[in-house]
């Protein structure tokens, strides 16, 4: 059971303050747990937390402004941890003609799949790119998303690796939320590195991640360990590039069978090991060791009709941290709701309520090096929060579809409205 806990502070109680929200109960999230404060107060002073607690103790703060709320929840702002948001043109052709009985390698043969959003994000502008991505962001900001990854990886070649990098870096500087930006060139093979894999894991770490690191056009490196995608050795080349570079690593990993990408990832102490349905309670164990969260994707599962479950009991046993995100992407998981993905976190690999909610707030930003500044309600931390018409959190969790209004503060501010 969630228990009530005490104030929070910096050290002392802080001598100012800009806006003072009250009213609402407060799911802080603290410690990976709802810690519920009931009829809790928040302070904020430039843009973070500065006091967290029950409104009756909330010290008084001359000349701030202050908010009431009549009831309902309040939560940290969303993170999604893993996203391929900014990508040309869709797939939507595909699955319809999967569905009307056209076969993958059917498919695959007429030039689709991956590579055709690699050669939709090649002819595309970096306006054009934009202009997809901004789309396609506004219903998860409209679900009270302040903090999310997007990863490069459809370019797949020096130049329109570094144009989806630019188009990332430029969300982050239009949009009222914390965009990181990871460099996922080691996604798939180039055509015309076609059984040279080898060359195209040199072009990466000898030529792009140099460019990428001297421009700060990154904040992580990522790459697809997979027998369709590259080995663990091609891997852990990108890794020692990127550690060389002083960029943390991530890893697509047993998603579709077991390397072994996941211990790999911890031994060079990855953010994060993503998807994991293979993954084995050694690789959950060789995770706690090196500090890694396990990044559970449930919408690539469901679109794949995959049936094995990521091991959840292992991360469970060996306290490896749990984080759920969207993974859109226009192959397997065109998903725009994190909040879909709790329901299905819990549906489908059987999370508790209040670890899907963990894993979208305090363990998705330890997925991106994020723990000391977002995830939870406290002191210390961004002032970046949702207040939701609901009496409980789990009712987050539980409702599919139909549209929840909310108000979003982000660092300190309310929210202008995004449509869903
Ligand atoms: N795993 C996935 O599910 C996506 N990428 C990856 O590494 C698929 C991306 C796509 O099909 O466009
Ligand atoms: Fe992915």
């Amino acid at each position: 059971m969630p228990v009530a806990i005490s104030p929070s502070f910096s050290s002392e109680p802080p001598a100012r303050c800009d806006s003072v929200w009250r009213g609402a109960t407060l799911v802080t999230m603290q410690d990976g747990h709802y810690n519920l404060i009931e009829n809790g107060a928040i302070a904020v002073a430039g843009g973070k937390i500065v006091w967290t607690g029950p409104a009756r103790d909330c010290p008084v703060f001359a000349g701030a402004t202050q908010h009431e709320f009549e009831g309902g929840i309040i939560t940290p702002g969303f993170v999604d941890c893993h996203t391929h948001l900014v990508f040309g043109g869709d797939r939507s052709a595909e699955f319809e003609q999967r569905l009307n009985g056209v076969s993958y390698a059917e498919i695959a043969a007429g030039g689709g799949g991956i590579l055709s959003t690699v050669n939709a994000t090649r002819e595309a502008t970096e306006d054009e790119l934009l202009a997809q991505a901004l789309f396609r962001l506004q219903p998860l900001l409209a679900e009270g998303v302040t903090c999310v990854e997007i990863k490069s990886g459809y370019g797949l070649s020096v130049e329109s690796e570094l144009k989806m990098l630019r188009v990332i870096r430029r969300l982050g500087v239009m949009l009222p939320v914390d965009v990181k930006s990871t460099c996922l060139a080691a996604h798939a093979l180039p055509p015309e590195f076609k059984g040279c894999a080898d060359d195209y894991i040199d072009l990466i770490c000898n030529t792009l991640l140099p460019v990428v690191a001297s421009e700060n056009l990154a904040d992580a490196v990522d790459a697809f360990c997979e027998h369709l995608a590259f080995s663990p050795d091609q891997v852990e080349r990108v890794f020692n590039a990127a550690e060389a570079l002083g960029l943390p690593v991530k890893l697509h990993a047993e998603q579709l069978s077991s390397l072994h990408g996941s211990a790999l990832a911890a031994k060079h102490h990855a953010l994060s090991a993503d998807h994991l349905e293979y993954a084995t309670d050694e690789d959950a164990q060789a995770m706690a060791a090196g500090g890694t969260v396990a990044v559970l994707l449930p919408g690539a599962y469901y679109l794949l009709r995959e049936t094995q479950c990521p091991p959840v009991e292992a991360f469970r046993k060996h306290q490896v941290p749990m984080a759920l995100a969207s993974d859109a992407n226009p192959g397997t998981s065109p998903a725009l709701s994190l909040r879909l993905m709790l329901n299905m976190g819990c549906t489908l690999f059987r999370l508790t309520p209040e670890e899907a909610l963990a894993g979208i707030t305090c363990h998705g930003a330890r997925a991106l090096g994020l723990q000391e500044t977002h995830g939870t309600l406290e002191a210390g931390k961004v002032a970046d929060f949702i207040h939701w018409p609901l009496s409980r959190p789990a009712e987050l969790v539980y409702w599919l579809g139909g549209q929840l209004p909310c108000t979003v503060v982000y660092r300190g501010e309310v929210r202008g409205e995004f449509r869903s």
